[in-house]
């Protein structure tokens, strides 16, 4: 696969296990031969390519982590780089990955039965059957405690009302793991997209992660059966369980992203001229370059210890927190420093940066804003609930 410039600075690569660098290798590889020299097209066009699912699929990526159950059973090191390899090209593909492994089948796999997760698991492994997770709603995502969706018992099943906003995948997925309010809390049901009340809405007019799809759901009398429940799920901490997944797939893929800005910037440094010189050559480009390559590197460190800590079992929500706030944050300093760098030309499609950009401005937002993050954090210094 394809070097990137910035791969040798650390031997980042001495600190993995030769699986773990198998599975970053097969990823770079993938998303830079089969995604890359599709991707500024289908951003510009606003195109999500699923005829790219399959593959994706074949090469274990979908619930990689998870074990069992026609899954991978690979380490969350593994995971975390994979993401990072697959958002280097860009975050909706990521996203894709994250939606799928991370969040619904994450949540089959944490809260399903037996019957369900066989059912299930194997099928969406293999890219048959996909699946999206329905639990931010059009007032907002930041509050899920304060979700309208509700789910009433109707003799032996349950009936479904409400919204939902922002839900990758969901014209086309064939599952949405719908959250709803019951009157024993928040409850997960496993609603087949094609019951009837069912529906999805393709969200129009994005700038940012126009080559992924994110939709409108609505819910009106979708009736399911008893066994659409998932069982172990009892409570809010249920689908914020799974969030945690998907952060924890953040803080990889947002490197991704920052490395691919870094590699453009460097690159470009040594190439482009002004005032008859390499931009490289001046200063105020060289700190620039050595203070992104300085916060990528952190970034990175910090991916690989939170992933270790996850794959010991020891991590914690907050250890999620700090990952997520810095490593989006950072690579956003990242992409827009790159894009000085590349002067005018950095706003064109002929780069990568100015979606990068918009990209991670999508990824800062969803899975917990930099301000839930920073409250998350500030309460576990202050023993202090500052949300409400
Ligand atoms: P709080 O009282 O703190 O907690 C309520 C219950 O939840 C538990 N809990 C967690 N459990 C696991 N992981 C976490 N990260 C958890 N955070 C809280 C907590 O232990 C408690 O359990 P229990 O059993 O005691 O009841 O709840 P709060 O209402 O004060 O809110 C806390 C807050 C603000 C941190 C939480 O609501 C939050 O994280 N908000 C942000 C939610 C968010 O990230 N939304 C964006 C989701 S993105 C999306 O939905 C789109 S899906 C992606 C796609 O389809 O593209």
């Amino acid at each position: 696969p394809p070097v990137s410039l910035t791969d040798e600075m650390f031997d980042f690569h001495a600190l993995l296990k030769p699986e773990e660098i198998e599975w970053a290798m097969k990823a770079r590889d993938f998303a830079q031969t089969q995604i890359r020299p599709v991707i500024e097209n289908d951003f510009d066009t606003k195109y999500f390519r699923a005829e790219l699912i399959p593959q994706i699929a074949q090469q274990g990526f979908l619930g990689m982590h998870l074990k069992g159950y026609g899954c991978g059973g690979a380490s969350a090191v593994s995971y975390g780089l994979v993401c990072l390899e697959t958002e280097a090209v860009d975050s909706g593909w990521r996203t894709f990955i994250s939606v799928m492994g991370s969040l619904a089948m994450s949540a089959i796999y944490k809260y399903g039965s037996e019957e369900q997760k066989n059912h299930w698991l194997p099928q969406m492994a293999k890219g048959e059957k996909l699946g999206c997770f329905g639990l931010t709603e059009p007032h907002g995502g930041s509050d899920p405690a304060n979700m309208k969706t509700t789910a009433v018992r109707d003799g032996d099943g349950w009936v479904l009302n409400g919204s939902k906003r922002w839900i990758g995948l969901a014209t086309l997925a064939d599952i949405c793991i719908v959250w709803a309010q019951t009157d024993e809390g928040v409850r997960g049901f496993i609603v087949p997209t094609e019951t009837p009340g069912f529906l999805a809405t393709a969200i129009d007019g994005k700038l940012s992660m126009r080559a992924s799809i994110q939709c409108d759901i609505e819910l009106t009398n979708v009736r399911v059966s008893a066994d659409a429940q998932l069982p172990e799920a009892k409570g809010l901490g249920a689908p914020l369980g799974c969030l945690n997944e998907a952060r924890y797939g953040i803080i990889w893929g947002a490197m991704g992203a920052a490395r691919a800005c870094l590699d453009v910037a460097i690159e470009r440094s040594r190439t482009r001229e002004v005032f008859g010189k390499p931009i490289g050559s001046f200063q105020l480009t060289q700190a620039k370059l050595a203070d992104m390559t300085v916060e990528y590197e952190k970034g990175v460190l910090l991916a690989l210890h939170i992933g270790r800590q996850k794959d010991a079992g020891t991590l914690n929500l907050t250890q999620i927190s700090v990952g997520k706030l810095n490593n989006v944050r950072e690579a956003i300093k990242i992409a827009c420093e790159a894009r000085t760098i590349l002067g005018g030309d950095g706003i064109t499609g002929e780069f990568p940066v100015m979606r990068h950009m918009a990209n991670l401005e999508s990824v800062r937002t969803y899975e917990g804003t930099d301000e839930i993050h920073q409250l998350v954090i500030g309460r576990a210094l202050t023993g202090l609930n500052a949300f409400s």
